[in-house]
Order: structure tokens, then sequence, then C-alpha cells
């Protein structure tokens, strides 16, 4: 029998390891014991792909390894997610996206694992996605959110694009935008009026926590 500790640890360490077989045993152990699996996302597989962000930054980790991590990490919150479908009530939907001529995706991968971690439904555009067709699925899917990554500082201004296109089409009050990506900055969250910034993704989850409750918030009191 699996002790729960040993569990989270386990998880966490598959992340590290990208190993695969290991995660989804950990997987299906965890459902065996009775235990909580969006529990095993957060605290176990979550804390993994914290350390790997964290351990690319600091140089200790190489890039194909953070590859190879966030892609399990990727596996297992889509199997997890899939066996708790319409099981939990979800905090919020919300889109995801690198913009327009913008390539890089890993941190937003990243991103997308640890909202869908945290409850959040997310959908996820992928890479090099134009503003004009950010909108018109956060349209389809009537999402809360709008979140955008860019990592290029030529790429940054499409940020901005959508800002201005929402306002364009008159869909600014409707949703939240949030920001995010290496050269982006508080600053120029509030220089094109964005909604809200993230450093990483423990912080994008910290924000979308704050931004539903708001929204909740003023849709309670109306
Ligand atoms: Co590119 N690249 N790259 N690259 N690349 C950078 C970004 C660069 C800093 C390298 C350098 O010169 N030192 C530089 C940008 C310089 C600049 O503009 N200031 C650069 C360049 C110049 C280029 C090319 C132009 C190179 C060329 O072809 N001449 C080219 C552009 C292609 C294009 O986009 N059209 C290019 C290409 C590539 C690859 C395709 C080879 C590859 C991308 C593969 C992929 O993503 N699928 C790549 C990579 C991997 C990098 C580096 C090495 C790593 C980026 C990364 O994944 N970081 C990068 C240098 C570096 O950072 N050491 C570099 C790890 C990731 C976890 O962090 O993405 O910051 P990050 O995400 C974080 C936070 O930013 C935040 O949370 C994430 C998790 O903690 N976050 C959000 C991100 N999005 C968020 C959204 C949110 C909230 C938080 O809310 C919505």
């Amino acid at each position: 029998m699996s002790n729960r500790a040993e569990l989270m640890d386990r998880a966490r360490q598959s992340i590290v390891d990208a190993d695969e077989m290991k995660a989804m045993s950990v997987i299906d152990e965890a459902r065996a014991a009775g235990f909580d699996l969006v529990e095993l996302l957060r605290l176990g597989f979550g804390k993994g792909n914290t350390q790997i962000g964290d351990a690319f930054e600091q140089g200790i980790l190489s890039l194909p390894e953070l590859l190879y991590s966030s892609e399990v990490m990727k596996s297992v919150t889509e199997r997890v997610m899939d066996s708790i479908e319409g099981t939990i009530e979800k905090k919020g939907r919300i889109l995801l996206a690198t913009v327009e001529g913008d390539a890089h995706d890993i941190g937003k991968n990243i991103v997308a694992s640890t909202l869908r971690a945290n409850g959040f439904e997310v959908i996820d555009l992928g890479r090099e996605v134009p503003a004009s067709e950010i909108i018109r699925k956060a349209e389809e899917y009537q999402v809360d959110i709008i979140g955008t990554s860019a990592l290029l500082t030529t790429t940054l201004p499409e940020q901005r694009k959508l800002e201005q296109l929402l306002r364009e089409l008159g869909l600014r009050e409707k949703y939240i935008t949030m920001v995010g990506g290496a050269p982006c900055t508080i600053r120029w969250t509030r220089r094109i009026g964005a909604d809200s910034y993230s450093e990483d993704a423990i912080d994008a989850v910290r924000q979308a926590n704050l931004l539903m409750e708001k929204k909740n918030q003023n849709k309670g009191s109306r």
C-alpha cells in the first residue's frame, strides 16, 4: 500500500526525471489507493513542474531536459483531467496562446499545465497565433480570461495589438487579459492596458485565482 507522502514525492520526481512510465504508474497507484488525483497533480507532479522551471532558469537543467519534462507534465495533466472530467467544478475558462510570429511555447505549455492542475479549464491555441484568431476563439469558447505569451522583443507588440483589437471590436470589457513571457514586465502590462502580468506559472495561477474572484464578486454585486 502506497503512502501519500511517498506517492507525492514519486510524482514530483517522475517529472524531474521526465519518466512518463513512472508518472503513469504513480497515477494508477494513487487511483487504486483512492487518493485525490487533483491533489496529486497539484502537490506532486506540479511541484516537479515548478522545480524544472526553476532549474532551467538557474542553468542547472538543459533545454532538451526541460522540454522532455514539460511533455511528461502535459501527458500527466491530460490523463488526470480526462479521468476526473465532469467531477469537479472548474474555476474558470482560460484561452492561452503564444502570439503571432513567435514560436516559443515551452513556457506557455508549463503555464497551461499548471493552470489545469489548479482547476482551470484551458483552451490552448498553440503558438504563432494572430490576435484576430485569438479573439475569434475567445468568442467561440466564451472564455473568462485571454492569456498571451511572447518571448521576443519583436513579438511583444502583438500583446498590445490584441488589446487594441478587443477595444475596436467593443469586446475589451468582456474579457480579462493576462500577459507573460520573458521580455514582458508590469510596466509593459500597464502601458498596453492588459489586466494582469505574471512572472511564472505559479504566479499565473495566483493571478488567475484573484481575477476570477474579482469577476465573480462583480457578477454578484450586479
Ligand atoms: Co529563442 N530566443 N529564438 N528559440 N529561445 C530566446 C527567447 C532568446 C532570449 C535567446 C537569446 O538570444 N539569448 C532570444 C530573444 C531575444 C529577444 O527578443 N530579446 C531568442 C531568439 C532571438 C530566437 C530566434 C529569433 C533565433 C533565430 O532564429 N535567430 C528564433 C525566433 C523564432 C520565432 O519565434 N519566430 C528563436 C527560436 C527558438 C527555438 C525554436 C529554437 C526554441 C523554441 C522552442 C519552443 O519553444 N518550442 C528557442 C528557445 C528554446 C529559446 C530559449 C533558449 C529558451 C526559452 C524557454 O523555453 N524558456 C530562450 C533563451 C533563454 O531563455 N535562455 C530563447 C523556458 C521557459 C520555461 O521560460 O518561456 O520565459 P519562459 O516562460 C516562463 C515565464 O516567462 C512565464 O511562465 C513561464 C514558466 O515559468 N510565462 C508566462 C510565459 N508565458 C506566460 C504567459 C502568462 C503568464 C506567464 O500568462 C498568459
